[in-house]
């Protein structure tokens, strides 16, 4: 690639110039409307997809960030496949930008190209999924929350409200990628201590409702006399498999407990109405975290390499129908 062959001195003498240019324009246009320090930057966002009400929500998150800055953000949407994703980032590249967000759709597969965002002087900030890499210098930051804390609080909630007895479908984000890798981790580790507690069924649903719905249909086909517990990495697919459950006569929330993690509002509701019955939350609103990150690097300071976002469970106990109808998402 054109990029890894260019010297680092130049391009520290490029972001450095950049620096102070984005320094007069914070100077000149003062803090308010648009100005501040991420004021004329371009940013490109490499998002991986728009296949939950999460992701959805993170990507206006990041767009409305970037117009309360005055930030001029470029916005790629991989549609779920990893190889657009890379294409992205090496247009960024290409283009020059001065800062690159990514949600990488899986934790493998990034050392080329973030080696040469690296070797181009452009600083990448992850968020919502880590990666699994050689070299964790070729990115600054990774803004995301910590899927096996969320998967291992769900698997303890269900310890104890069924009081250690369960057979449970499990529906499992897209393969490969961190929340699934490690929501999975986090609730199994949990389930195995447990005798009286088995996985019957853990199938992909990619993290979307349809595919939810369609996985849940066909696992209850053969499990539905057996199965008491649906764990759901996310919102949507437990959504789905609400309706799969109803479809085939059985109550969600009553007959089969329904887990989920995320915590949008349509969850929410369906915690409220009493179809399902423990959500884990994880964040999405990650926009003003991403900036603040790209503004840091920018002013030369550093960074924790993991900035962890922190989560709550909500359940019949500490959720009503206010909360779930004040969600922003
Ligand atoms: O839970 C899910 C989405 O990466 C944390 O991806 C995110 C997950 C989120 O599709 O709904």
């Amino acid at each position: 690639m054109i990029m890894k062959t260019i010297p680092s001195t130049p391009l520290i003498l490029k972001r450095a110039g950049l620096g102070l240019l984005a320094l007069c324009a914070a100077v000149l246009t003062g803090c308010g409307g648009g100005g501040g320090e991420g004021a004329g930057l371009t940013v490109g966002f490499a998002q991986a997809g728009a296949e939950s009400a999460w992701r959805r929500a993170e990507t206006a998150s990041i767009k409305d960030e970037a117009g309360k800055r005055g930030v001029n953000l470029r916005f790629s949407d991989a549609q779920g496949k990893q190889e657009n994703q890379i294409a992205a980032v090496r247009d960024f590249i290409a283009q020059g930008v001065d800062a690159i967000i990514l949600a990488p759709i899986v934790e493998t597969g990034w050392d080329d190209v973030l080696g040469e965002a690296k070797d181009a002087g452009i600083p990448v900030v992850l968020v919502d999924r880590g990666v699994d890499v050689g070299d964790d210098s070729i990115y600054a930051t990774l803004i995301a929350s910590d899927f096996v804390a969320e998967g291992k609080m769900a698997g303890e909630w269900l310890f104890k409200k069924s009081g250690g007895k369960a057979r449970i479908i499990e529906l499992e984000g897209t393969p490969g990628a961190a929340p699934a890798i490690d929501r999975k981790k986090g609730f199994d580790d949990v389930i195995g201590q447990h005798a009286g507690m088995e996985i019957i069924a853990s199938q992909s649903g990619d993290f979307n409702i349809e595919k939810g719905k369609e996985v849940m249909e066909a696992l209850l086909a053969k499990h539905a006399g057996e199965v008491t517990v649906v764990y759901a990495h996310n919102d949507d697919m437990a959504l789905g498999a609400i309706q799969a459950l109803e479809a085939a006569g059985k109550k969600p929330g009553e007959e089969v407990i329904v887990i989920s993690i995320d915590g949008g509002k349509a969850a929410l509701t369906a915690l409220v109405e009493g179809k399902m019955n423990c959500v884990v939350e994880c964040l999405p609103l990650l926009g003003p975290n991403a900036f603040d990150a790209v503004e840091t690097i920018r002013a030369g300071g550093t960074l924790p390499k993991w900035q962890k976002v922190d989560d709550q469970l909500f359940d019949a106990d500490n959720t009503d129908a206010a909360f779930a109808e004040n969600r922003p998402y």
